[in-house]
């Protein structure tokens, strides 16, 4: 049991399809921790089991989610909930919920807190947790964070500034969305937390796995484009001095000109000068945005 949370402050959103296994203990276990009923929602994606019969014999709240997936049924969610701060957490009993008062506390310097899925790893099944440390090093390097689980199941957002993805979220893979969107909005960290073994079966791929990969790369490309177009520049540039430098050393040592290499070598060079020019450019208007963002935000 720990000190109550008060229900005007944080909504509990459990994403659901097909869980009539793992609803019930979720949701128990919330409310012998001391949240009310009334601050979960269960967001159910046409559940085809007693999963929704379950969770409304709990007395939490129950809607149907917009659209299909998992992705749209958090973004349902976030639509319907008013309270300062949102923590999504599977209802397959995987996410022990004892540090959600620890998140909570963290939430006045941080747009978003993550239950990395440090302790109970060998719950995870192999291939996701390789996949996992993959995408989670992808999204790293890309975003500039150092998250150790960007896609774990369980994380806690500021609701307001969350909203602020509705009209624009793609729909890509919704835990590094959520994360992408966030680490533009403010700081993320995250905190140990504990996963246990899934009750009832799982609805992911490997295949999945591949599409959330090339789903950051696209994020990257939504809401960074400065890392994405540096690194293409830095791709173009560095072969184009090469080449360019052979064909100096040949041209004017040697007084051998070469016809394609030189134009070649050209290209690339000014291909990656011209991609560096626009990574500064996306550079200075993302840093006017956050000045435009800020000066808004102090004026309220
Ligand atoms: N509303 C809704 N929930 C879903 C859908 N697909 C999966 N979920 C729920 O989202 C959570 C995460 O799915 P899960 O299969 O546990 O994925 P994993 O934890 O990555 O293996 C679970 O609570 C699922 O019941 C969907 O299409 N709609
Ligand atoms: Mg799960």
């Amino acid at each position: 049991m720990q000190a109550k949370v008060d229900p005007d402050k944080l909504t509990i959103v459990i994403p659901t399809k097909d869980e009539e296994d793992g609803i019930g203990p979720t949701i128990d276990e919330l409310i012998q921790m001391g949240f009310e009923p009334g601050q979960i929602l269960v967001v159910d994606g046409d559940s085809r089991d007693r999963t929704v019969e379950i969770a409304r014999s709990k007395g939490v709240n129950v809607i149907r989610q917009d659209g299909v997936g998992k992705a749209d049924a958090i973004l349902t969610a976030l639509k319907n909930v008013d309270t300062e701060y949102m923590l999504v957490m599977d209802g397959d009993y995987t996410y022990d919920p004892s540090k959600i008062g620890e998140m909570l506390s963290l939430m006045d310097k941080y747009v978003e807190v993550i239950g990395a899925r440090v302790e109970g790893r060998e719950n995870i099944p192999w291939i996701n947790r390789i996949g996992n440390r993959i995408l989670t090093w992808i999204f790293n390097t890309l975003f500039g964070t150092c998250l150790r689980d960007v896609l774990s199941g369980m994380y806690m957002v500021n609701v307001e500034k969350a909203k602020l993805m509705l009209g624009k979220a793609t729909g890509f893979s919704i835990e590094a969305e959520i994360a992408a969107h966030m680490s533009c909005e403010g700081d993320i960290t995250d905190i140990d937390i504990r996963y246990r073994k899934r009750v009832g079966k799982p609805k992911l791929s490997v295949l999945d796995g591949v599409k959330i990969g090339w789903n950051i790369i696209k994020l990257t490309w939504y809401y960074n484009p400065f890392l994405l177009i540096f690194t293409l520049g830095t791709l173009l540039l560095i072969p184009g001095i090469i080449i360019g430098a052979y064909v100096l050393y040949d041209f004017i040592f040697l007084h051998k000109l070469h016809r394609i290499l030189t134009p070649v070598s050209l290209i690339f060079t000014l291909a990656g000068l011209i991609s560096f020019l626009f990574a500064i450019l996306f550079l200075y208007l993302r840093r006017m945005e956050l000045r435009v963002i800020r000066a808004i935000e102090k004026r309220r």
